[in-house]
């Protein structure tokens, strides 16, 4: 494993993570799913995301919170329900294969097993390029090894930490969404954007930056590559259902992911990269 100082390895639960340090901020990793589970700026030491409580940690589930990697396709499979949802990358141990550091941050790649895999046929080379610095960047980047274009979905699907999602509102969204809870019948993004049951859009814009703004704080994210954002929290009835959220768990999160959901077309030999920046 290569050593910079601003590198170091730990444990989760039964999870190997990459602990990155810097005079920017801290960041961890878990090779499991590649996914980034907390990252604290030093400008203010506060914690930017959400990781449950009751999450699973020892890499017989995708872990709940962070930013999990969703590809090569976003929710259910298209065509072959019985795969899993957010496809297959998010349960794989993923490995470090390059890091770097100077005065701007600390770099490091990370690629999955494999990114072959039941459900999708193209031949893709897949990485995950994160830089700790002024801000956190995290770039999905699927090259295209084939002579052949194919498509794909995906999302980095982060939950952000919020001190009461009902003090809570969402700014820069505008336009139209679908709703997966009205059988993905279009709606207008409303104003003010405040949550108040269970929600699950996908918005059709493509904002460069959205802030989430609660009682005291701030989250600014920026979005590239994107067609389309997925807001999401699962409410009270919901989070009490899932074997890997408590009860209250909704009240503290919100996902704003950045997203590809209506298929992105990657020709032979190209890249496409998918990127969210969190400061
Ligand atoms: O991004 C929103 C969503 O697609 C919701 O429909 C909900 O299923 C959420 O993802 C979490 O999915 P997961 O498979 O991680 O439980």
């Amino acid at each position: 494993m290569p050593t910079l100082h601003s590198l170091s390895y730990k444990t989760k639960g039964k999870l190997d993570i990459l602990h990155l340090e810097n005079a920017f901020g801290s960041v961890d990793i878990a090779l499991f799913g590649g996914q980034v589970l907390s990252y604290i700026p030093k400008s203010d030491g506060r914690e930017r995301l959400w990781l449950s409580e009751s999450a699973i940690l020892d890499g017989s589930k995708a872990i709940r919170g962070g930013v999990p990697i969703c590809w090569p396709w976003f929710g259910a499979h298209p065509s072959q329900t019985e795969l899993p949802a957010h496809g297959y990358v998010r349960t794989q141990n993923w490995e470090l294969i390059h890091a770097s550091e100077n005065q701007q941050g600390t770099t490091i790649e990370l690629k999955p097993s494999s990114s072959q895999g039941a459900g999708f046929a193209g031949k893709a080379e897949l990485s995950l390029i994160i830089h700790l610095g002024q801000e956190l960047s995290i770039a999905l980047h699927t090259r295209n090894l084939s002579e052949q274009s194919f498509r794909y979905n995906c999302a980095l699907h982060s939950y952000f930490k919020v001190q009461d999602i009902n003090h809570t509102e969402l700014l820069g969204v505008t336009g139209q969404y679908t709703d997966k809870l009205q059988n993905n019948a279009l709606f207008d993004t409303p104003v003010p954007y405040r949550l108040t049951q269970e929600t699950d859009r996908v918005h059709l814009t493509t904002p460069a930056r959205v802030e989430i703004r609660d009682k005291h704080n701030s989250i600014d994210i920026q979005h590239f590559g994107h067609d389309s954002l997925v807001v999401w929290n699962p409410w009270q009835a919901k989070s009490a259902s899932m074997a890997d959220m408590t009860a209250q768990g909704y009240e503290s999160m919100l996902c704003v992911e950045t997203a590809i959901t209506a298929g992105q077309e990657v020709k032979a030999q190209e890249t496409h990269v998918l990127k969210q920046v969190i400061r």
